[in-house]
């Protein structure tokens, strides 16, 4: 179970953040904004405190908080964006992340050492950790080790297409996990009861379980229906000025 959810408001800067798809249209500030209230309160009604963070405008990208660090029930461990622009976002964090963590429990990726949250699944005690443009095999590397020094395990997947691990994977607990794309055929998941995405709703794969509820996108249908036919109450939330940088659900909070 979930206690605690930090997020930070979108910057008007957005307009600036990375995409790879810019044929989607510049993000909606004020729209965004909107889409970010009803995200706190689809998160408020899973029962968790939701911290919010002041939007930072030097950094784009920073309503992204998933990237910045990892917080598990026994550490916190803080990234090492790849992205140029993200870097220095991570520092930002650490303030609020020691409310929550003792100076003993919080681990650092460093140089030459990449890592995002994103490319981080967890599953129970064992963290699955995509190798992307933004994770190098060293930032994987030090991730693992700092798991292992806190009682948990990692392990590598290497990325063909997505952008992180998260992109194309959503845990649900319970071994039922969503897949889409390079993931629904990959060795390393054969173990779980997969929920295929289809292609066509492939953005709808970044979906977040939060205490037995599971957020979802709104907007696609096949990947609702099974989801409830999975025998979770579903809670839609529009993030369509997110999708336009690349981000979903996850990518918009921490979660402990
Ligand atoms: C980026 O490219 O870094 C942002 N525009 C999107 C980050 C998405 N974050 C995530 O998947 N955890």
């Amino acid at each position: 179970m979930f206690k605690n959810v930090i997020v930070r408001r979108p910057s008007k800067s957005m307009v600036e953040g990375i995409t790879s798809a810019p044929e989607l249209g510049k993000p909606d500030y004020e729209l965004a904004l909107k889409q970010h209230d009803n995200y706190i309160k689809a998160l408020e009604s899973c029962g968790v405190k939701v911290t919010v963070l002041d939007a930072m405008e030097e950094f784009p990208d920073s309503c992204f908080v998933e990237d910045t660090a990892v917080l598990t029930k026994n550490c916190a461990i803080i990234s090492n964006p790849g992205a140029p622009t993200r870097q220095k976002e991570s520092g930002y964090m650490v303030d609020t992340i020691k409310k929550f963590y003792s100076e003993d429990k919080i681990e650092y990726i460093t140089s030459p050492g990449t890592m995002e949250g994103g490319d981080v699944m967890m599953v129970g005690n064992h963290f699955y950790i995509g190798l992307s443009a933004r994770t190098n095999e060293e930032g994987c590397k030090q991730f693992i080790a700092a798991l292992e020094k806190h009682g948990h395990t990692g392990s590598i997947v290497p990325l063909e297409k997505v952008l992180h691990l998260k992109t194309g994977l959503a845990y649900l607990e319970n071994n039922n996990l969503l897949v889409a794309g390079e993931f629904v055929d990959k060795e390393d998941f054969a173990k779980f009861n997969k929920i295929e995405i289809t292609a066509d709703e492939a953005y709808s794969a970044n979906c977040i379980w939060v205490n037995e509820k599971v957020l979802v996108p709104a907007g696609y249908e096949k990947t609702k229906k099974a989801i409830e036919n999975a025998g979770y109450e579903v809670i839609l939330v529009d993030t369509s000025e997110y999708k336009k940088l690349d981000g979903g659900l996850s990518c918009l909070s921490l979660r402990f």
